[in-house]
């Protein structure tokens, strides 16, 4: 259900998220964590959603949390961030990156803090050739958080995570795609068409199977070779045990299309 700072549509296994502070530029307040914790939740447990789009209303994506809700009173310290994240940030990521379906991030414009790390913390990001990406902690004297620190390192190196996090400058959708920080570059007016193309593709996919690769790329982040290839046939063994594996491989034989319905059973 819509709230007033997430809308949410459902159409043909796709459940899409609008982030809906435009006046803000999506700038995340209690309200709206509590939204979009709602709508993934929702999502999780609805068999008819195959596939989750996040966005953003208006020019930017998300401009990471709203500062009028950290700002300090008279002389004393900013109120302890760590609550924050430990409520409503990290059980964010954390819910996408566990959600077992596919995310995709249409990133509509400016992405900034924590904005940029909820939009990395997607399974696949597209973004709009006028969108960028701001690791903006530097510039208020915070730690990048939503899992930056995390994902930055492993999806562009060290050094560039350094300059990213350190110099706190824009970095434009094009070189985040150069650098393997996201997935693809589209030109501003076929973000939308080529994102809900792709979610399609996705809500006919076999569910589970990509749930389970989810799992298997999550994992890979702090096993050995040995312990991955250990995991790997443990997830093929679940996979193979699905439906949808034997409808993949009867259609491959068959030569037809295959017609999954997503079901681990
Ligand atoms: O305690 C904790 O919660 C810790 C957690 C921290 C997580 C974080 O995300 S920290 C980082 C927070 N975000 C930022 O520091 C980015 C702040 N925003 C900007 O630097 C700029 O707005 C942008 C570079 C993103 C875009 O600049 P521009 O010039 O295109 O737009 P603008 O004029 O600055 O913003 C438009 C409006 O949105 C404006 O409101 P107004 O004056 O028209 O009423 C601006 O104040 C508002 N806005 C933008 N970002 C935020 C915001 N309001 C509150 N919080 C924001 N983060």
């Amino acid at each position: 259900m819509s709230g007033e700072n997430v809308l949410v549509a459902k159409s043909g296994g796709v459940t899409r998220l609008t982030l809906h502070r435009p006046d803000k530029l999506n700038a995340f307040t209690v309200a709206m964590h509590a939204e979009l914790r709602a709508a993934l939740e929702a999502a999780s447990s609805d068999a008819q959603c195959r596939v989750v789009v996040l966005t953003g209303a208006g020019r930017a994506f998300c401009a990471g949390q709203d500062l009028a809700e950290t700002r300090p009173v008279g002389d004393a310290a900013v109120p302890d961030s760590g609550n924050r994240l430990e409520q409503w940030y990290n059980p964010l990521v954390r819910r996408i990156a566990e959600l077992e379906k596919p995310v995709i991030c249409a990133v509509n414009g400016i992405a900034a803090g924590a904005g940029a790390n909820v939009a990395l913390a997607c399974d696949l990001v597209f973004a709009a050739r006028s969108a960028s990406f701001l690791q903006a902690f530097a510039r208020i004297g915070l730690v990048p958080d939503a899992g930056g620190t995390w994902v930055l390192p492993r999806l562009v190196g060290p050094a560039r995570a350094r300059g990213l996090t350190m110099l706190a400058e824009p970095l434009s959708a094009e070189k985040a795609e150069a650098w393997g920080l996201i997935w693809k570059v589209v030109d501003d007016d076929k973000l939308e068409a080529e994102v809900s193309a792709v979610a399609a593709r996705l809500a006919a996919a076999a569910t589970y199977g990509l749930a389970l690769t989810k799992r298997a790329l999550a994992q890979s982040a702090t096993n050995t070779l040995a312990q991955q290839l250990d995991l790997e046939r443990d997830l093929q063994g679940l996979a193979s045990a699905s439906p949808d594996a034997a409808e993949g491989i009867r259609a491959f034989l068959e030569k037809r299309p295959a017609k999954f319905t997503g079901s681990k059973a």
